[in-house]
């Protein structure tokens, strides 16, 4: 829901018609990332605070500055903050703004990957490791050879294959690249042409490194045609996620600045995606950002909203909620606050 919308709220009423509560309330967290590793939940957010900077279109107000891991031992159980994991003083490349990570495991090692800003600026994705889900994590001297813009998305195919999903526009900077070039002139197209698309990228063996030059994901419309910049309701935006179901690829994202879940089906991790429908409709809180996970056979929505902060767009809480697959393949769509 758009900022300015939010002194009309009853959060009383609101909160009550929620369809979830936030899985930890002594900090915010933001953007979970739920994987299930040997058997038991952890989900890689962003810990959102107050860094003390006005709210801007550039999203300078997300000053985040480490991770916390939160573990669950089952859906219902108790969700616990297992402490800093990694603090942007750590990471040599980083400056600023510890956006939306996640994480893989391979071989007993776990990677947590996230973006931030570098000391030029510019928005790096990193990798960390440890030995523990929960880290700490000690990260790589160097951000990801060829990496740039957010929200880093690291699905593992069935064949063992690592991909990176990332790109964000507005503040994560994705229209200022083509081709992976960075170009300070370059802006986001006209609304009749093809919107800006999400980037792929094929992980090398050790998970540290991009295997190829990235690469954009087609999202297209049942017609087969690109969607456009101007369709704000299901263009690509931000917050990548891949998850596999029945053998279809669905990438799903956030439209970012009308505030929806979206998704799309392919046939394999490069698609072309079709775009499908909406995941979730609009929570409170101008960013929506989400993974997908199943649970012992039972498919989640792990997502947040600003309820707890009172619509404080930058402290927000994360939550889950069970989704639900018609006999199409298609999802139904989630209301946040029953209606
Ligand atoms: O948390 C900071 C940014 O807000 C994320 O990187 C975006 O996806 C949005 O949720």
């Amino acid at each position: 829901m758009p900022e300015e919308s939010i002194d009309n709220i009853n959060f009383d009423d609101l909160n009550s018609r929620a369809i979830s509560q936030p899985l930890v309330s002594h900090m915010y967290t933001a953007d979970p990332s739920a994987h299930v590793f040997n058997g038991k939940i952890y989900i890689y957010p962003s810990h959102d605070i107050d860094a003390g900077i006005p709210f801007n279109d550039n999203g300078d107000h997300f000053g985040m500055e480490d991770y916390h891991v939160i573990s669950m031992d089952s859906i219902d159980s108790e969700a616990v903050d297992n402490g800093m994991a990694l603090h942007i003083k750590d990471v040599p490349w980083a400056e600023r703004q510890m956006w939306a990570p996640d994480a893989a495991h391979k071989n007993g090692t776990y990677y947590l990957f996230f973006p931030a800003r570098s000391k030029d600026g510019h928005f790096k994705i990193g990798v960390a490791t440890s030995k523990s889900p929960v880290g700490p994590f000690s990260p790589q001297p160097e951000a990801i050879k060829g990496s740039y813009s957010i929200d880093p998305a690291v699905f593992e195919d069935e064949d063992g294959s690592y991909y990176m999903y990332f790109g964000g526009i507005w503040g994560g900077q994705l229209q200022k690249y083509r081709h992976n070039i960075y170009d300070e002139a370059n802006e986001l197209p006209n609304a009749n042409e093809p919107a800006l698309l999400p980037i792929i990228a094929k992980m090398t063996d050790d998970l540290l490194e991009f295997a190829e030059e990235p690469k954009e994901i087609k999202i297209l419309d049942k017609n087969g045609h690109l969607l456009l910049e101007g369709d704000n309701n299901r263009r690509f935006f931000e917050a990548s996620w891949m998850h596999k179901y029945n053998g279809k690829y669905y990438f799903s994202y956030s439209t970012g600045d009308t505030h929806f879940i979206c998704y799309a089906i392919g046939d394999n991790p490069y698609g072309p995606f079709t775009y499908g429908g909406r995941i979730l409709n609009p929570v409170v809180g101008w960013t929506s950002h989400h993974s997908i996970c199943e649970v012992d056979g039972t498919w989640y929505l792990f997502y947040h909203d600003s309820s707890l902060s009172k619509g404080i767009t930058h402290l927000r809480s994360i939550k889950v909620a069970e989704i639900t697959y018609k006999d199409d393949g298609n999802i139904e769509t989630l209301n946040p606050y029953k209606l």
